[in-house]
């Protein structure tokens, strides 16, 4: 044989050689069931048929005799989970941060929560939430005044003086969620290690607020701090009296007892529940992400509101600086919000179960079929060229060769 024709062959065995080597080396990097080396997805077997339930089990037949291209859908995990953080309203008093307020522990709450996946995108989650939040204004009010005994201002005989709303309310949630998968469907990655999600739900709250209005039963005397001039704690060339509010907060802060002894104004037209919470029904909806820890264990970061078209979940509901004696203040214009900002633990339960859903790509069984077919039509390109190879080319080159490679089963 001349030495072009054994070039010639030399490349088309290595091109064979490398091509089998590579489709191995996919197999071995990628196989979670190195007994079989065959990949069988990221994130589960899906040939697997201790993982598909009864009610689909037709299905997973019909795929594994090839009779269906779509494997059925397995059994997925439950989420448990707890967390913890910050609570606060959004209303007509300021709310504070656990650093920024009388007591940290009625800035705070937990939540705790399951989870499940029924597709790959949608879940629903059941959360229960239970938390304090509190808050003062740094700026004096009156608009109070002309609104009765249900006023607790008015009730405790602050008449038309400026006071300083302070509230601290307990909140018990529980809500139903829909929550929606961001990233789990990849083009480019098999698993996603953090998932995204956005959330909105309805559920019922029961809330009931308190006001600090008494020192060891007397009136606070808020005069000493309305009288003060705190132009001096502003920047020179300054008249944002925002810029003072530091000041006042720090003398509010030492004035007030941080007892809420006080009912504060409530509905008397909504139903009171054991006499001091009140029902709302919410509308929530949020955004977090979760860090995966193990194949088990999650962490997650979330923020959560809660629309509850209520007014008194702060205890405020009315215009400030009315002019006195003419049938009091108007309502505010925006009902209260209260945000649940949190950190929290992920547990997945669940035996003969792949991960919830929203861990797992459901392109990755696609793409791995998609990638086993190009790889099958270049072996069978190849082949289909040794044997061209072999039948045509070789007897026409070097006939003697083709008689000296018969009895090696190489030609
Ligand atoms: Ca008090
Ligand atoms: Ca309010």
């Amino acid at each position: 044989m001349s030495s072009k024709n054994c070039t010639i062959l030399s490349v088309l065995v290595v091109l064979l050689s490398l091509s089998f080597t590579f489709a191995q080396a996919q197999e071995s990097t990628t196989t979670e069931t190195t007994s079989t080396r065959v990949y069988r997805g990221a994130g589960y077997d899906y040939l697997d048929t201790s993982l598909v339930p009864l009610r689909r089990m037709d299905q997973q037949r019909d795929f594994l005799k090839n009779e269906y291209d779509f494997p059925a859908k397995p059994r997925n995990q439950w989420e448990i989970g707890i967390s913890g953080g910050f609570v606060n309203v959004s209303g007509d008093v300021r709310t504070k941060m656990p650093w920024r307020a009388k007591n940290p522990g009625q800035t705070m709450g937990f939540g705790v929560h399951v989870r499940k996946a029924w597709g790959y995108i949608i879940s629903t989650r059941l959360q229960y939430l239970h938390g304090k939040a509190s808050g003062f204004n740094w700026q004096p009010g009156t608009g109070y005044s002309d609104h009765g005994n249900q006023n607790p201002w008015t009730a405790l005989g602050y008449g038309y003086n400026p006071v300083f709303y302070n509230y601290q309310t307990n909140i018990d949630e529980l809500s139903l969620q829909l929550v929606a998968s961001l990233n789990n469907i990849k083009f480019h990655k098999a698993r996603n290690k953090a998932s995204l999600y956005v959330l909105a739900g309805i559920g019922g709250t029961l809330y009931d607020t308190w006001v600090d209005a008494l020192k060891a039963n007397k009136r606070y005397d808020f005069s000493k701090i309305i009288n003060t001039n705190y132009n001096a704690d502003q920047p020179d060339n300054w008249s944002n009296t925002y810029k003072s509010r530091n000041a006042k907060n720090e003398d509010l802060l030492t004035l007030f007892d941080g007892e809420y002894e006080t009912r504060a104004e409530r509905h008397d037209n909504r139903p009171w529940f054991g006499k001091e919470k009140t029902y709302r029904t919410v509308l929530t909806a949020g955004l977090g992400i979760q860090f995966k820890l193990g194949k088990r264990v999650s962490l997650s970061i979330e923020d959560k509101w809660s629309y509850t078209n209520d007014d008194l979940v702060d205890g405020q509901r009315w215009q400030e600086w009315p002019a006195p004696g003419n049938g009091g203040s108007a309502l505010t214009r925006d009902f209260d919000t209260y945000n649940y900002a949190s950190i929290g633990l992920n547990l997945n339960l669940g035996g003969k179960s792949v991960e919830p859903l929203w861990w797992m790509n459901p392109l990755d069984y696609g793409y791995n079929e998609l990638k086993r077919e190009i790889i099958m039509v270049l072996l069978v390109t190849l082949i289909r060229m040794v044997m061209v190879f072999r039948i045509v080319l070789m007897p026409v080159l070097e006939p003697n060769l083709v008689l000296q490679l018969i009895p090696m089963g190489v030609a």
